[in-house]
């Protein structure tokens, strides 16, 4: 038995990038009192010596560590998702009693999470899967926060998580997002939307550079211009950086000399997986994605472009090109966001869950990748009616595209004649057309698809379902 007091109203297992940051990140705040454990213990050991002013509990042992905290044991674990957190999940469950709670703020996918609170449920424990973004400098001086798990848990958890949590417009980027996978469900298109939204401005960087014929410096300027405007984001105030950055070993723009070929860890592709199985259209993510997977495929870049005998003339620019561009990029942006909103909302249906999607916008203006003021108006839009069907439909963003519409156009039109690959503004439009246009083409898909496979098809004149008989008389017949 272990004698220790349990003073600790927080512990904290893994004590890696994210744990020893969100940790020391817990201890700077008023109340708390935080336990660690490292399943290495030189990790512990590095964490204490570097940082004595933390106070930490460290505990060698898992045993220490439990003995170490206040009931009811509260613990997040910032370990490697998978294997890893379910190690350590069996550890706490033999010696947690029901009422503890378990907190998983790795990048676990949402299914992993609705399987593990559904195994520990009948314990009595609380297991909360935990979304947390902003990287290693969010965890420790304040991320978004998206917890799911029960709502007795977040009695205890929400106040503990608030004190750490990115601050935007004096409100905690925090909210109890639903109960089991919903944090990780929505961390995870959080993670789908950073995506669309870091292609995008590359493509604007991509038509800066090709048919503005700017330099990177300049294109730097045009970001940091862009960044006092309804674009001001911390993805654009961080691409200026990028862009401003000059390579020290040969003085030739950063960007230059960086290989164009993009990784990934993997969220992306599960939100683009999950918006399929949800059947939601999510072509400015999954652009996004394939952009990332085209960006990789070298063999076929050099054997396609090996064929080539010329390229397209690059179209010139005038002297409105940026700020076509800036529309243009605005309108796309909005368009991905809109279909991110509509992934939550699918999701949240499928599983059962009720999001606040006002409250996701909110706790995205701070601490996270996506962290923009232009989440106020998705707030403000679901705010005033929770029910609309698409972000496109909200007055805010309807007179957004309107205003921007005739650039996206010329912009897309632009690049398609200079050759300049845009997937994600051409995507995004796409999209937008086949929202607005009266009549789709979908009609002869369903003409088609009754020919090969008598799939049936409905009239616009009359309810019912209808099957042509296509190869006999051709006479039509109502099922
Ligand atoms: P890592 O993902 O690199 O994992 C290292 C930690 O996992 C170490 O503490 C290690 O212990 C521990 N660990 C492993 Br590996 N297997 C274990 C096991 N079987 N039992 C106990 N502990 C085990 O750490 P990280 O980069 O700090 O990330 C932590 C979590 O946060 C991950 O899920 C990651 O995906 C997520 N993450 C989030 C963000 C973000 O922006 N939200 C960024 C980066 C990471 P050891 O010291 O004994 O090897």
């Amino acid at each position: 038995m272990y004698t220790r007091t349990a003073i600790a109203n927080i512990g904290v297992i893994g004590l890696a990038v994210m744990g020893s940051n969100l940790a020391r990140n817990l201890a700077s705040r008023d109340g708390n009192t935080v336990a660690i454990h490292n399943r290495t213990y030189a990790r512990t050991q590095q964490l204490i010596t570097e940082h004595p002013e933390a106070g930490f509990i460290a505990s060698e042992t898992i045993d220490e560590f439990v003995a170490s905290l206040a009931t009811p044991r509260t613990a997040i674990i910032m370990v490697q998702a998978g294997a890893g957190t379910d190690a350590v999940i069996d550890q706490l469950l033999d010696r947690f009693e029901p009422g503890d709670i378990i907190v998983d703020g790795g990048n676990a996918n949402f299914h992993d999470t609705i399987a593990r609170e559904q195994r520990i449920a009948p314990t009595g424990i609380h297991f909360v899967g935990t979304g947390i973004s902003g990287g290693e400098e969010g965890a420790l001086r304040g991320p978004s926060i998206m917890p799911g798990g029960s709502p007795e848990s977040y009695e205890t958890l929400g106040p503990i998580l608030a004190s750490i949590a990115a601050v935007a417009e004096g409100e905690p980027c925090v909210t109890h997002v639903g109960t089991d996978g919903a944090g990780h469900f929505v961390k995870m298109i959080h993670n789908g939307i950073e995506y669309a939204d870091m292609q995008l401005i590359s493509e604007a960087y991509d038509l800066l550079r090709t048919v503005g014929r700017l330099q990177s410096a300049a294109i730097a300027d045009v970001f940091t211009d862009w960044n006092a405007s309804p674009l001001e984001s911390y993805l654009i105030e961080i691409t200026a950086e990028v862009l401003r950055q000059v390579d020290a070993t040969t003085g030739k723009a950063f960007v230059d000399i960086v290989l164009d070929q993009a990784g990934s860890k993997g969220t992306g592709v599960w939100t683009v997986q999950n918006a399929l199985d949800l059947g939601v259209p999510v072509g400015s993510i999954a652009e996004a994605v394939f952009a990332r997977a085209v960006s990789g495929k070298s063999t076929q870049r050099a054997a396609v472009q090996r064929t080539i005998t010329s390229r397209p003339d690059v179209q010139d620019a005038d002297s409105s090109f940026a700020d076509d561009v800036a529309k243009a990029l605005y309108a796309s942006k909005v368009v991905a966001y809109a279909q991110g909103f509509d992934a939550i909302v699918a999701g949240a249906q499928q599983f059962g869950w009720h999001i606040r999607k006002d409250q996701i916008a909110k706790i995205w203006r701070g601490g996270c990748i996506i962290r923009a003021q232009f989440l106020n108006h998705i707030a403000q839009a679901y705010d005033d009616n929770p029910d609309i069907t698409t972000l496109l439909e909200a007055p805010y963003f309807a007179k957004a595209i309107a205003d921007g519409e005739a650039a996206w156009r010329r912009i897309v039109s632009t690049a398609a004649l200079s050759g300049v690959p845009i997937p994600g503004f051409s995507a995004a439009l796409s999209y937008y057309d086949s929202l607005a246009a009266k009549r789709l083409p979908a009609a002869l898909v369903q003409g088609q698809r009754d020919f090969f496979g008598a799939h049936t098809y409905n009239r616009v004149d009359t309810p019912g379902t209808f099957h042509t008989r296509w190869s006999s008389d051709r006479t039509e017949i109502k099922e």
